[in-house]
Formats: C-alpha cells, structure tokens, sequence
C-alpha cells in the first residue's frame, strides 16, 4: 500500500461552478493544485463516498487523460471503492448520467467543457452529477464553492497510472478502476425507447442520414448505434474521431459551426437527415433536407409525437423548457392538455421535475433536449426519436414540423448573442435594464404594448427552492418576446444573449426568412438595452 499524500494548499478564487461546472481555459486548470482542490472540495462536500463507486469520464478534450490520473489517485485517497471509467476516459455527459443510474453509483464526475473550442488553448471543465445522473443542484454546487475557499489540503497516491485503453479491473491501492465499454448502457437503453426495427427498415430503404460528430465524444456512440445497430449506410457518420482539440473547430452544433454537415444538408443531392452533436454529446441540432429545424421547434415536435416511440407510448405526463425557449412547446402541450413547466436555464433545474415525474419531457433553445430516461440532455437520444418518428409517420423531417406549424401556429425565433464582451459593459447595461423595468409596463415600444417586463424569478414546484435574476423578459401585448441574459458558460469576458420571438398564426406568412421576420423585434430589442451604442458592436457575434 502507498502511504496517502495529504498535501497542503491554499484556495483559489473564482472556483465557482456556472450554468454547467466549472469551467476555464486548460491554462488555468494546469496551474499545480487547482484541479486537485476543486475534486478534493467535491469530495469533502457530497457525504457517502467512503465505500462507493463513482463514475469518472470525459469529452476527450485536451488534459482529459491527464485530470482522470490525478483523479483517480485522488478518489484511491478519499476512500472510494470502484471507479467506472469510459474506454480511453471517455463518456459523454448523457452516457455518464446513464452509467451513474444504472449502476447506482454515488456519482460521477465528467470531464468537460461543453460546446466550448478544445486543446492546449482552449477550455476545460468539471462538474459532479449526483445519485440521480442529473447536474448537481445549486445546494450541491454552492456547497462545493464555499469548500473551495477555505481548504487547506487535499489526498493524494503516488500510484502508477491506470492503462486506459484496456477494458477491465485494475487494482489502485484498493480502489478498483473497471475500464468500461462506454457505448453498451447507453445503448441497451436507446434500444428500449426506441423502434430500432423500424429504424433498421428506413436504413433498409434508402434513407440517408450525415450525423456530424464534429471530432468529439459522441463519434463512437453513433458509429455504433446507427452504423452498427441500425444500418445506416458507413460514413453516414462523419468527423467522428474524437480529437483533443476537436480537429480545431468549436463543436457546438449550430448553423454556424457546424458547417461540414450544413454543407451537406443544403448541397446537390442532399441526404433525408442530418444532425449534429457537441463536445461531450448533450447537444443536438436537427435538419431536414435543406431544412433548419429550431431547438426549441424540435422539443415541440417531439413533444406533439411522442406516442410513436415505444418508450413514450403510454404518452407524457408534461414538458418543461428553459425560460428563454421559444413557446412553442406550451402551444404543443396544450394541445394535449399535459403542463408545460417554465424553468431558468440550466438542465439542473429540470432535475426535481423530472424526478418527480411531473415533466417527461424537457428542452432549451441552446440546442438541449432530453427526457426522464437519463438526468442530462441528450443529443444521440433527440436524433433517434426524430429518426423513430420519421420511419413511423413515413413525414419528412420538414413535414413534421410544418405539421406542428399547422397544428400550433409558428413561432419565428431567433438568438443573437455578443461575445467577449467587457464584464464591466455587460453587467451595467443588465442593471441598467433592470432598473428601467417597471416604467415599460403599458408603454408602446417599436408598435407593441408591453404588458409584461420583469426579470424572470423561479420557485421550484417540487421542492420550493428560489432563484432570482435568471433574465429579464419583455412581453408584448401580440404574444412577441425579447429576453436578454448573461451567459453562464463562458470563458473570457461576458457573453449577451438576446432572445427574439414572435408567434404568427397566419398559415400564408409562416414561410418568411426568419431575420427579416422579426426585424422590427431586432431593432427594439436593441433600443431597449442600448446594445450597439454601448458595446460599440454594429452586430452580433453569432446569431441562431
Ligand atoms: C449548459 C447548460 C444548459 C444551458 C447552456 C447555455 O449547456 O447545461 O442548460 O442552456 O449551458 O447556458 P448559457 O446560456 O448560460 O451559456 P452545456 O451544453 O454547455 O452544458
């Protein structure tokens, strides 16, 4: 046995979690102590370690392998039992979040930044999902920070390093590290939502699909389930290596970053189907044959359909969606009679919904949809149901959502967030547009009555928590929205997030391009908050 290596250290500041863990560039988790800190406050904060087993994995961005070896002679050091590692330290985050269910771990931690730009520049993260698979709620995340600024040591091994390729048992002083098979739970649950037959039949009858993996953790998952498992002809998978510094691309899947797959899905002889996922697979991004399908849209959909899945054929008991997702999905549920829950943005306040079965459902506008089957959203499980939906309506992807149109009017929705900007500039155009709140009510701004301008404040409906500050939201009188936020997730400076829509019932003015349609919107979405004379910016950075 190797003697544990109790290690002074003092905090660092910053080490608080965001929307999603904590995230920061790889330079600052290379800084000696800092990883070890925050995995040594994750493991003083969340009782029951002694004895458990934990799940350990990651997106495979660069530092990936480097941060499970010191975890792993960490958790050796802290009394864990058995670690379940993915082959080669991977595991998307909805893989991870079904391994902890399934093998009812204590919890895990993955490894990842999201959507976030990868290699020895880029960005890293860390979280801790709990028991249940899900994000670790705020009581969790905040108990963890205040660790983090009072610690004084950490445990350690001085063990050798674990091989990492190989499946099986290895013994760390103790621990047992099982090196896992990342795919096989996470499949052997798919094949249980879903009409694989009917899927391998599509496949079977010309169907053509491109599932950009964009070098990042779900290459492997599709390669397996839909080329392996369900007949999608080879190479319907595309960039599907995972590559540390995702082949240098940013792999969020959007219109704009994901423009292999555009290129394909918008060219000459287009296949039926494409979609795309994110760095540690949570995400996805929908498209029908020259087609965009909208996240907020694809939750809709799926939501109208769900009874064609197996998994959900007893149909839902209701859908939850982030504050700024479009309404699409309440016009859907109420089709259906079943609630639609409206939550801040952040899976993790899906969580108590989903545990409590009140939501089956859930979705956000950032490209995330998902289900009680694992506690995480899920961008392979949203290509399978669209997939199961396709083969059991014999609709197009287009046609399922002009359906939806038909069925619930169109909502035109659009993003436009302005990155990098200084923190200083965006924190005071927020609290300036707080405080001009309570003047907007009855007032007529660019043509529309405002009859709603506050900042979104959530009571959970299950355990009674708060949050307060999650947005401010402007609501017209003809049912438009702006919303505006600061994002949880970045790495440099702030990111504005502002959130445009409008419904439009008229079936003949459902086909406008989705800018020019809401460009008035645009326009006083921008004189409300002062953006382009504030920020100097004449557009944003990105628009989805
Ligand atoms: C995370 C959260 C999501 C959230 C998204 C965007 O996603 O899990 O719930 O919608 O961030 O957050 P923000 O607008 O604060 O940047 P991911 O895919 O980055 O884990």
């Amino acid at each position: 046995m190797s003697a544990i290596r109790v290690v002074p250290t003092t905090p660092f500041e910053g080490q608080k979690p965001g929307t999603s863990g904590l995230r920061k560039k790889v330079t600052v988790f290379r800084t000696p102590r800092y990883l070890e800190n925050f995995v040594q406050a994750i493991f003083d904060s969340v009782p029951g370690r002694q004895g458990a087993t934990m799940v350990l994995g990651g997106d495979g961005r660069f530092h990936n392998t480097a941060a499970i070896q010191t975890i792993l002679r960490m958790a050796a050091a802290n009394g864990i039992a058995r670690v379940l590692v993915g082959q080669n330290g991977l595991l998307s985050t909805p893989g991870a979040s079904c391994v902890i269910r399934a093998r009812q771990a204590w919890g895990g931690i993955i490894l990842s930044a999201s959507h976030n730009p990868g290699g020895p520049d880029g960005d890293f993260g860390i979280k801790f999902n709990p028991s249940n698979g899900g994000p670790a709620p705020e009581r969790i995340t905040d108990a963890i920070y205040e660790r983090t600024q009072t610690i004084g040591e950490y445990c350690i091994l001085d063990t050798p390093e674990v091989d990492l390729s190989v499946l099986g048992e290895t013994d760390v002083d103790g621990m047992v590290v099982e090196v896992i098979d990342l795919v096989a739970d996470y499949a052997a649950l798919m094949e249980t939502l879903f009409d694989f037959d009917a899927i391998r039949a599509l496949f079977q009858g010309g169907f053509r699909m491109c599932f950009d993996a964009m070098h990042a953790v779900t290459g492997p998952y599709a390669t397996e389930i839909l080329e392996n498992r369900l007949g999608a002809a080879k190479g319907s998978v595309i960039n599907g290596v995972p590559l540390d510094d995702f082949g240098e691309g940013h792999p969020d899947p959007n219109l704009v970053h994901a423009h292999d797959l555009v290129a394909a899905l918008f060219g000459d002889d287009a296949p039926d189907m494409g979609a795309a996922s994110d760095g540690d697979g949570d995400r996805n991004m929908i498209l029908g044959r020259r087609f965009y399908v909208t996240p907020s849209d694809s939750l809709a959909v799926l939501t109208l359909n769900a009874t064609h899945a197996p998994g959900y054929a007893r149909g839902i008991a209701g859908v939850a969606r982030s504050m700024p997702t479009s309404r699409a999905a309440d016009r859907a549920a109420e089709t259906l009679g079943i609630p639609c829950f409206e939550t801040p943005t952040g899976w993790k306040f899906f969580g108590t919904l989903l545990d409590a079965g009140k939501a089956t459902l859930c979705g956000e506008e950032s490209f995330g949809t998902g289900s009680d089957h694992v506690r995480e959203k899920d961008g392979l499980w949203a290509v399978l149901f669209w997939l199961n939906l396709v083969a059991a309506t014999g609709k197009t992807v287009e046609e399922l959502v002009r359906d939806l149109w038909r069925q619930c009017g169109r909502i035109y929705y659009t993003r436009h967030d302005y990155e990098d900007l200084p923190s200083g500039q965006a924190d005071t155009l927020m609290a300036d547009l707080r405080a001009s709140l309570s003047g907007l009510f009855g007032t007529v701004q660019g043509g529309r009555m405002v009859m709603l301008a506050d900042d979104f404040a959530y009571t959970d409906p299950v355990d009674g928590s708060t949050a307060a500050k999650q947005g401010v939201r402007v609501l017209f009188e003809d049912g438009a929205r702006i919303v505006y936020r600061l994002s949880g997730t970045g790495t440099a400076g702030a990111t504005l997030r502002v959130y445009i829509e409008r419904p439009e019932d008229d079936p003949a003015r459902q086909d406008l391009e989705t800018q020019a349609a809401l460009a008035d919107l645009i326009a006083t979405a921008d004189a409300l908050a002062g953006i382009q004379a504030r920020t100097g910016r004449d557009s944003p950075t990105v628009i989805t």
